[in-house]
């Protein structure tokens, strides 16, 4: 075949090597200050939800009393609304006012 053929086919080649995937936008998983839920709950909620350890659950619980909120955890969408029906269903059974919320990253 001609020259002229070999450079389309080389063209088809660096169009098939384009980059298929990409990353998922990541959502923050906010967490409220209220007057009413127990610090305990909270804590407890960090720990089952957010799998994070004792001591640092006590101290995010800490923040967000003494500033309003704090971000909890960074997740894709799906999961980061899994989290948060969690949270807001848990706290509902348990008869406390806590808010749970996600933004985009
Ligand atoms: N402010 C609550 C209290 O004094 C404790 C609390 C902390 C509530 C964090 C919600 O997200 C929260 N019992």
């Amino acid at each position: 075949m001609t020259k002229k053929n070999d450079i389309d086919q080389d063209a088809l080649v660096l169009t098939q090597t384009k980059p298929k995937t990409k990353k998922p936008s990541m959502y923050k998983v906010l967490l409220l200050n209220d007057d009413f839920t127990p610090m305990e709950f909270v804590v407890h909620i960090l720990e089952r939800f957010f799998n994070i350890d004792h001591q640092q659950a006590v101290s995010i619980m800490l923040t967000i009393h003494q500033k309003g909120l704090a971000v909890v955890g960074v997740y894709p969408h799906e999961i980061a609304e899994t989290k948060v029906t969690q949270v807001m269903e848990f706290s509902r059974k348990n008869q406390h006012p806590l808010q749970c919320t996600m933004e985009k990253d």
